[in-house]
């Protein structure tokens, strides 16, 4: 591990956007998703289906005044199954609603609240969160734990039930979320909360005897752990992070032994690789499984090898983003390429059609490449990082920011999303929510933080990961340095920088240059040093009060193919420009994707339209369509297909569905 690179994200308030691409989107989130998920929260969008979130947290602030004044207030229901919604139709006031998790949508979506204060001050969504902050805390048990489903149905089974019953998970999105707001607005109110029930959780786990030697089966808690620790500065919240993760995948397997088993179902521990626990994390060399326990995991270890210094924890991180990167991974920056378990399948196993490719999946793949970026300035992380922000995660939100993909396929035919039950996980149109919501809210806390994805900084580097436009001030031992970028990518390919300094200061900037780029040109800098180490351009000198200098990279649409070994995509090509993929779909195309091919000749040009809300690149290539075989058999004797020349219309991967309801397709057959 190269310890000169140890760097960290810059904070929020040090950053402001005003890019016309994220700044659409932050809009977006701040006008659209986070009024209408504060609606859904509360149950007041007809057509929904119902959230029971904030009624959850106010019935159990009830039971947790009276617990407070009797001593007592009981009501007991089962616990003890994944049920994720009660079935009864006439809901009992006592009881908790919704997944076992639902308390975590508040969390996110207090989280997306924060980043968007910071960008955009609101008085009156702070007064709305403050509100629902006081509900929210006065679910709190006296001791500090804070889950409502378990405060409602059975509090004597708390903890009781790690592998399956996500307490530390939401316990973890309290800490986002608290730590966020306390950020954003200096209110503490729910970061106390949040520390309570994180005292408390210290309390219960740990090596020691008496306390219990697990961890979460939905993992989260280990990379809020650290949040928190990095907030209060207090050690204990990261020797617990640290814990849950040295702990994961011990034999015996602390999962039997609150099932109340001798030994594990199956010996070799593969029916714990859902959660990853089938192997200490330093030997896992694949990643497996549940595909965002899996990046939310290793994003939590490779924020405890950076703090801990731990060479073997960085190694096992580097292994599994390799794996997943090089292996299993969409273009799209999509990963989890099975519905079943939400999970990971085997290497090179990537079908387009009934990919998974969970929206939050590649949120968590972002937040594991921006701390693998802390440890390391490695463009094999950031180039991931842009591909799956502008690609498979925008694609989980409409143009209009009503609608949500958690499922986000490479290809699409509406038919088979009905009628093939192996595909009714694909949606062909975007949702409006979902009874497991957990995307949007995720989404939304994205975005509205992408600030905090495009720089980092150590004592005597600025890195810039994503030319996002804004600016970043920052200060090193020498003086305070503002750095303020101009870009419109992903449409144009160029950005200026304006670094200011406060006095001659001699400091390095390290700009990506993208792996989608065969060359670039800078200008405007002299008496600089240039090195070129691991996809970033150091630019070292003397800064002296304002200079500019400007960066413009080739930028051209191309095809691109996968690895061999992706049976589904052998002859198959895919169209990108810069950081975007682009794909097909019927609006444009006419129906039958299946029979387009790309031929070897290729010309492009490039067209720019507002059909889709803003300016958009959309691409036109010349293609072919194999002509329809005369008669209807099933089977006829082959001959050499036909084609016609047609005109093809590629639209932006994120811009899908926007339009109706059609086929889509990213990979093409070529000829
Ligand atoms: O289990 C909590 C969340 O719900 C997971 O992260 C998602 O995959 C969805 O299953
Ligand atoms: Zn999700």
């Amino acid at each position: 591990m190269n310890k000169t690179n140890f760097s960290t994200p810059l904070a929020l308030p040090n950053i402001h956007i005003s890019d016309p691409f994220w700044k659409r989107n932050i809009e977006l989130v701040r006008k659209e998703v986070i009024p209408y998920q504060w609606d859904l929260l509360n149950d007041r969008i007809k057509d929904a289906p119902a959230s029971f979130c904030m009624r959850n947290f106010k019935l159990a602030g009830k039971l947790t005044a009276a617990r407070k004044s009797f001593g007592y207030a009981d009501t007991v229901f089962p616990v003890d199954t994944f049920e994720p919604l009660p079935e009864d139709r006439n809901h009992m006031e006592d009881r908790f609603y919704g997944f076992l998790f639902q308390d975590s949508d508040f969390y996110k979506w207090v989280e997306a609240v924060s980043y968007s204060l910071i960008q955009h001050p609101d008085k009156e969504l702070e007064a709305i969160a403050d509100d629902a902050i006081d509900v929210v805390c006065s679910a709190a048990q006296e001791n500090g734990y804070l889950d409502t489903f378990f405060i409602i149905n059975d509090l004597s089974k708390a903890f009781t039930n790690l592998r399956d019953q996500h307490e530390l998970y939401c316990f973890g999105h309290l800490i986002e979320g608290a730590v966020a707001y306390y950020q954003a607005t200096g209110k503490d109110k729910l970061l106390h909360a949040a520390t309570k029930y994180a005292d408390y959780i210290v309390t219960k786990f740990g090596p020691e005897e008496g306390k219990l030697h697990g961890y979460p089966g939905h993992e989260l808690a280990e990379l809020a752990l650290v949040r928190l620790y990095e907030v209060t500065g207090e050690q204990r919240y990261l020797t617990l992070s640290k814990y849950f993760i040295d702990e994961r995948g011990r034999r015996p397997y602390y999962f039997d032994l609150e099932a109340g088993l001798s030994r594990s179902p199956l010996d070799d521990g593969s029916c714990y690789e859902y959660s990853q626990s089938h192997l200490p994390v330093r030997q896992q060399k694949e990643a497996v499984g549940h595909a965002v326990r899996a990046v939310y995991l290793y994003s939590g270890m490779a924020d405890v090898a950076k703090r801990t210094n731990d060479d073997s924890l960085f190694t096992a991180c580097e292994r599994l983003w390799d794996n997943i990167t090089n292996q299993k991974m969409y273009l799209t920056g999509g990963i989890g390429a099975t519905h079943l378990g939400e999970a990971f399948s085997y290497n090179y196993d990537l079908p387009n059609d009934t990919a998974y490719a969970e929206t939050c999946a590649s949120i968590g793949l972002v937040f594991f490449a921006r701390r693998m970026l802390e440890m390391k300035a490695d463009r094999k992380y950031s180039d991931v990082m842009e591909r799956a922000l502008y690609n498979g995660i925008l694609s989980g939100m409409a143009l209009d920011g009503k609608s949500f993909f958690y499922v986000n396929p490479l290809e699409v035919i509406p038919e088979a999303c009905r009628k093939d039950a192996r595909k009714t996980h694909v949606k062909p149109v975007r949702q409006k929510w979902f009874g497991c919501a957990c995307c949007p809210p995720n989404i939304a806390r994205m975005v509205s933080s992408i600030g905090s994805y495009a720089y980092t900084h150590s004592s005597d580097t600025l890195y810039v990961h994503l030319y996002v436009a804004g600016s970043v001030d920052l200060s090193c031992s020498e003086g305070s340095i503002h750095l303020a970028t101009e870009s419109n990518l992903p449409w144009d390919k160029d950005a200026s920088f304006t670094i200011h300094t406060d006095k001659p200061l001699t400091y390095t900037i390290a700009l990506r240059i993208p792996s989608w780029t065969d060359g670039y040109e800078l200008s405007g800098l002299q008496d600089t040093n240039r090195i070129i180490k691991d996809g970033y351009l150091y630019l070292t000198k003397t800064w002296y009060k304002t200079e500019r200098f400007h960066l413009q990279f080739n930028l051209h649409p191309c095809f691109l193919r996968s690895h061999q070994k992706v049976r589904e995509n052998v002859r198959k090509v895919a169209l990108v420009r810069g950081p975007l993929v682009y794909c097909l779909e019927e609006i444009d195309n006419s129906k039958d994707l299946h029979l387009i091919r790309i031929p070897e000749k290729i010309t492009y040009s490039e067209v720019t339209t507002k059909e889709f809300g803003s300016d958009v690149i959309t691409l036109e290539t010349n293609g072919l369509r194999e002509k329809v075989c005369p008669g209807d058999s099933l089977y006829s004797v082959y001959g050499r297909p036909e084609y016609e020349e047609v005109r093809l219309r590629w639209i932006p991967y994120y811009t899908w569905a926007n339009r109706g309801e059609g086929e889509m397709k990213v990979w093409v057959d070529s000829l």
